[in-house]
């Protein structure tokens, strides 16, 4: 294995609040625990909580997981901010840093809004979007970090930075059981505290989605598919695309329509989305890492 890819980890983590999603706090222990990633930054943004909650939550995680080191800066609408820190550590060292989003897209959309930032990333890694699917529930037409800030989300999109998403309709394949909570409580620090906001989390996704049959019995790891593809691409299948996102419509906000450059002169793609991953692939390597936690 070569150098740790150098990652800097932008998030609205909620883990540790009751009834909260649970899942940036794997991605945050994923970016810890996987030996080809190194991270150097976290920043919150608002959406699963709001960004005072997510700073605090985030902090607290970072301390169980060992990592209390990793410097950690506040979003919007703190002054000297996350956008700021994102776009001042890419201008230092062009080529290096990959930014991972696994929330709404506004301090991204404002890191990359700075004259060289898009071109310095050597990467931007987005879970966004849904893509080849549609959520089916009117009340939030596009996938979550999507439908909280559309423009900044269609904002990346036009940035010029190499871009790739991991939409939802991929994301929500790769799942974390009952019985992957309950293993991990026989775990470390970390293992005991995320299988009890796993399970009040897998209760909480019963109890709003009672039709909706993927979401009985487990719920989806979105955020750490992330924060994976970034050290191991080949789990997840890439199509380049065109992608734009609805801003203003009053059905519509938040939903991506995706250009898979199927016809004659076709747009200039801006973007690679996943089409399909590997879930098992990826569940043996989150069992995995989780066991190397403390
Ligand atoms: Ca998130």
């Amino acid at each position: 294995m070569g150098e740790p890819l150098r990652v800097l980890l932008d998030t609205d983590l909620a883990m540790g609040a009751p009834g909260s999603d649970i899942d940036d706090g794997f991605a945050l222990a994923l970016a810890v625990a996987e030996p080809a990633l190194r991270l150097e930054l976290v920043t919150t943004v608002g959406g699963n909580t709001d960004v005072e909650n997510a700073t605090r939550l985030t902090g607290e995680l970072l301390t169980v997981l060992d990592r209390a080191d990793v410097p950690l800066v506040r979003g919007l609408p703190a002054g000297a901010d996350a956008a700021a820190e994102i776009a001042r550590r890419a201008l230092a060292e062009p080529g290096e840093l990959t930014l991972v989003c696994i929330g709404p897209l506004s301090n991204a959309a404002r890191a990359l809004a700075e004259p060289g930032v898009a071109g310095a990333l050597r990467e931007v890694v987005v879970m966004g979007g849904v893509f080849l699917e549609q959520t089916n529930v009117a009340a939030m037409p596009g996938e979550f970090n999507f439908w909280c800030d559309p423009a900044a989300a269609q904002a990346v999109l036009d940035s010029g930075a190499r871009l790739r998403f991991v939409g939802l309709d991929v994301t929500r394949r790769v799942r974390l059981t009952r019985a992957d909570a309950r293993a991990l409580a026989g775990g470390g620090a970390f293992g005991r505290l995320a299988a009890e906001h796993a399970e009040g989390w897998i209760d909480h996704q019963e109890r709003v989605k009672p039709r909706e049959e993927i979401e009985q019995g487990s719920c989806a790891l979105h955020d750490p598919l992330a924060v994976v593809v970034v050290a191991h691409p080949g789990l997840v299948t890439w199509r380049e695309a065109f992608v734009a996102v609805e801003t203003t419509s009053r059905v519509t906000r938040g939903v991506a329509v995706a250009d898979l450059l199927m016809w004659q002169d076709p747009p200039t793609p801006n973007c690679r989305i996943g089409v399909a991953v590997d879930a098992e692939a990826f569940r043996a390597l989150f069992v995995e890492r989780m066991a190397s936690l403390p």
